[in-house]
């Protein structure tokens, strides 16, 4: 069944439906399904069937246990397990409604099968779990998604779930006006295909954070992100704004990456820390804001932002520090209308260049010292012969300005120059989570 006849079944059973007051329906591994169970001395034994049961406005709350494959056998034909009446997804939410787990995560696990979605939202309106009040929503087959926001749907709430180990994602959210809080995503990736999402204070671990070349205006704060297998935060689609999330020890490539068709993106008062690639790696768009960030420990450079399209732009208050390669590289600012400015910038103590850039580059006020630099003390080292390089008020590592230790020198530049060395003021890091 294709994704649009999908949404025109459950337009057709969502309409049928007459709204009456607002009740709640319950669910227990003690029910027992019928075409009346939900109430407190008749609950039902799945949440397909109290959700066939209950009125646009719900409530469902669900009791501790094990729903989905009971059994795990791999189907869902056995005693007491879900049926939606869909194939390949296990629970479809059809209506407006609010569920509810009587105990949480960490108490109420739905066991999926197969490829299946183990839980599809194709209504309006939805509350999937609040703080305490989820689920924990397991997979594991090859194809497998945790939870599946359908085309077109707006406004659901996911919070306080767990979603572990669904090889084909664990969350597919498309739609609008989504608020995702709180939850724990665990051993694969989730997938934000949607306009105007709020994505806040959830944990990843091993796991990333996607959003989707159609997606616009996602906001993404507050998440931790550890040990990534892949990119921590990776960004494509139109005007996100990313602030004060910390990614921490991907195994590999970069804890934050704008990419394809990423455009558009403030990056604000983030940590990559320990990540194997880059910190910060800037592929592609226009119009970005890059403010407040810092970069540590990370395996390659700090923040790499490649100019090959033109996309100039004022990095401010970035630091990178400890970092195994530059700690800011800008390949590709090769002409006069495209390369980076940086101001109260700290680029310290990384392996690499203090900065690397091909071309034009403009640094004020940044603090530039403690660079390996492959060995050659590089505070800034230029790559090409082309374009030139304006750096004033600095400070090198020394009060008269760059040159050998202590301070860290210009290397490769041949073009003008001005550079001075007041001690800038301290560059203010913003950390609002720390883990
Ligand atoms: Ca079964
Ligand atoms: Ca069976
Ligand atoms: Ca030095």
């Amino acid at each position: 069944m294709t994704k649009l006849s999908f949404a025109a079944v459950l337009l057709a059973l969502t309409a049928s439906v007459t709204a009456v007051s607002a009740a709640t329906l319950q669910v227990s591994n003690l029910g027992t399904d019928s075409s009346s169970c939900g109430g407190s001395s008749s609950p039902c034994r799945t949440i397909s069937q109290a959700v066939s049961n209950a009125n646009p406005g719900d409530t469902i709350v669900v009791g501790p246990g094990l729903y989905g494959d009971i059994n795990g056998d791999g189907d869902l034909n056995d005693a007491g397990e879900e049926n939606s009446g869909f194939s390949g997804k296990t629970i479809v939410i059809s209506k407006t409604l609010v569920l509810l787990s009587r105990d949480g995560a960490g108490a109420t696990i739905i066991r999926n099968v197969g490829s299946a979605d183990a839980i599809s939202i194709a209504a309006n309106g939805v509350t999937l779990g609040k703080k305490a009040k989820g689920f924990t929503v397991r997979g594991g087959s090859p194809g497998s998604v945790g939870v599946r926001v359908e085309p077109g749907v707006t406004s659901v709430t996911l919070m306080g779930n767990v979603f572990d180990n669904h090889a084909g994602g664990l969350g597919v959210l498309s739609g609008s006006g989504h608020n995702v809080r709180n939850n724990w995503w665990l051993n694969g990736t989730l997938t934000i295909d949607a306009s105007t999402v709020l994505v806040r204070d959830n944990l990843f671990v091993a796991a990333t954070l996607a959003t989707s070349s159609g997606s616009n205006g996602v906001t993404i704060d507050r998440n931790q992100v550890n040990r990534s297998t892949g990119v921590g935060i990776d960004l494509q689609g139109s005007s996100h704004n990313v602030r004060r999330n910390v990614v921490v020890a991907g195994l590999s490539g970069a804890g934050f990456r704008c990419a394809g068709t990423c455009s558009g993106i403030t990056l604000q008062d983030n940590v990559a820390r320990r990540n194997n690639g880059h910190g910060f790696e800037i592929l592609a768009g226009t119009g970005h804001t890059i403010t407040g960030n810092l970069a540590t420990g990370n395996g390659s450079s700090g923040f790499y932002l490649n100019f090959t399209a033109p996309t100039a732009l004022t990095l401010l208050r970035n630091t990178a520090t400890n970092n195994g390669a530059a700690g800011f590289t800008f390949p590709g600012s090769t002409d006069s209308s495209n390369y980076p400015t940086l101001v109260n910038c700290v680029s310290v103590g990384n392996q690499g260049d203090g900065i690397q850039v091909s071309g034009y580059l403009v640094v004020n006020k940044s603090n530039i010292y403690g660079n390996v630099g492959a060995g050659f003390n590089c505070g800034i080292n230029k790559l090409s012969g082309f374009g030139s390089i304006s750096a004033t008020q600095n400070f090198w590592g020394s009060p008269s300005g760059p040159g050998s230790d202590p301070a860290d020198q210009l290397c490769g530049v041949t073009s003008v120059i001005d550079a001075s060395s007041p001690l800038p003021s301290e560059v203010k890091v913003s950390l609002q989570r720390q883990p």
